[in-house]
């Protein structure tokens, strides 16, 4: 059924029903309020396209360059942490799905998968490696110079965590990971068996780069992560690593500036899916300000929220080079592992092509923002709570 999904709405609706209440909720649910996801949800359908008509547009080509290079789509397919917990196939599913579509693939610190597995089972893709900068900075240095070694063009330097935010669907449900083996579990399971080999392969593995690990994803942003990183450790970063530096998580047009004079290839400008600081501004409305002041000096790339190519030739035609999309695959991966990551793919592939074909738009370098509206932002109040939204179906966070 996943290969025939309509829409990332259809495979969410799948996900839920495959994977535990916990585990649907980690991935799906963000900070606090979760204010910040439904802004940005509701940002992006604050966008009102403006077709041109007569453009003969008997072919589109959605292809785009990033950080230099050939993407098949303008999407990369964002760093995800612990993905083994949602489906057994965890990376080796979304890496090669990534591949086969034609886009980057970013690892993340957390992922379940080594530096060197994903180099294995994508060679000649394009990888890029997401890094969370350590306490321990050898072991940061360690990864760096694996992820150099196994010929990744990228480094993505996360820096929106110094420390974990505060989900408190995670607390409710007293998720961690992996997911401890307690009776909530053993009912969880026995209501979702398909998902048992899930949990039984996630307590075997060893993520990325932890030994071994259990507790909740604040322990364990407290535990690793440094909160003490700077620009001064940006600086240390840019001379490590040879390859394109990404720096994630920016949300101010200040930052962007000097992250851009530090070196950086690229900023992505996220709130990290609405994860860490409730009522963050949303990437979508920072976007102006931001390019503005970056004057072309790095690429901008945004995610946050995006489950449909019309959100992606959004963001595009209000000036980002590129979209990080990440629970939209996540729920692929949920609903039915590297078949379902597959079709998210392919939807995102269809629902741009046929975005850009209505628009009149043939190629990428065409979206402008003469074809977007954003419209005024709702006043402070008057926004819906994210929780209701995805109650009632009518939206779908991603990453
Ligand atoms: C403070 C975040 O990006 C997530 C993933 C994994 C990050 C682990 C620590 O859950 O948002």
């Amino acid at each position: 059924r996943a290969a025939r999904a309509a829409s990332v709405e259809d495979l969410r609706a799948m996900a839920r029903r495959r994977v535990p209440r916990a585990v649907f909720d980690y991935v799906e649910g963000g900070a606090e309020s979760e204010r910040s996801l439904a802004r940005a949800r509701e940002d992006l359908d604050s966008v009102h396209f403006i077709a041109r008509v007569l453009r003969g547009v008997s072919t589109v080509d959605t292809r785009a360059t990033i950080l230099g290079a050939p993407s098949a789509l303008p999407i990369v397919f964002a760093p995800t942490g612990f993905t083994r917990v949602l489906h057994h196939e965890g990376e080796l599913a979304t890496a090669r799905a990534a591949g086969a579509a034609g886009v980057p693939f970013a690892l993340s610190t957390m992922g379940t998968c080594s530096v060197e597995d994903v180099a294995e089972i994508i060679p000649g893709c394009r990888k890029w490696f997401q890094l969370y900068l350590w306490s321990d900075r050898g072991r940061s240095r360690e990864l760096v110079d694996r992820a150099a070694a196994a010929g990744y063009e990228a480094l993505v330097l996360t820096v929106d965590t110094p420390v974990a935010g505060r989900r408190l669907r995670d607390v409710r449900n007293g998720m961690t990971l992996p997911p401890s083996l307690g009776l909530r579990t053993f009912v969880d399971g026995a209501r979702h068996p398909h998902w048992w080999i899930d949990l039984l392969t996630t307590r075997a593995l060893s993520f990325a780069s932890l030994d071994s690990w259990q507790g909740t994803v604040a322990e364990l942003a407290a535990t690793l992560f440094d909160p003490a990183v700077d620009f001064e450790d940006l600086d240390w970063l840019r001379e490590q690593w040879p390859g394109k530096l990404v720096v994630k998580g920016v949300q101010s047009a200040e930052d962007a500036a000097r992250i851009a004079s530090a070196g950086a290839d690229a900023i992505v400008l996220s709130n990290h899916g609405g994860r860490q600081l409730d009522r963050s501004a949303t990437p979508l409305r920072q976007l102006p300000e931001v390019l503005d002041r970056l004057d072309g000096r790095c690429e901008v790339f945004v995610d946050g929220a995006f489950t449909s190519g019309a959100d992606v030739v959004a963001a595009l035609a209000l000036g980002a080079d590129a979209v990080l999309v990440g629970r939209a695959y996540l729920y692929g991966l949920m609903a039915a592992g590297e078949l379902g990551v597959r079709r998210v793919a392919a939807l995102f592939e269809e629902e741009i092509t046929t975005t850009m074909t209505l628009l009149g738009a043939r190629s990428i370098a065409e979206l402008k923002p003469d074809l977007v509206r954003l419209v005024p932002a709702p006043e402070a109040g008057e926004h819906r709570r994210w929780a209701d939204l995805a109650e009632a179906g009518l939206a779908i966070p991603a990453g």
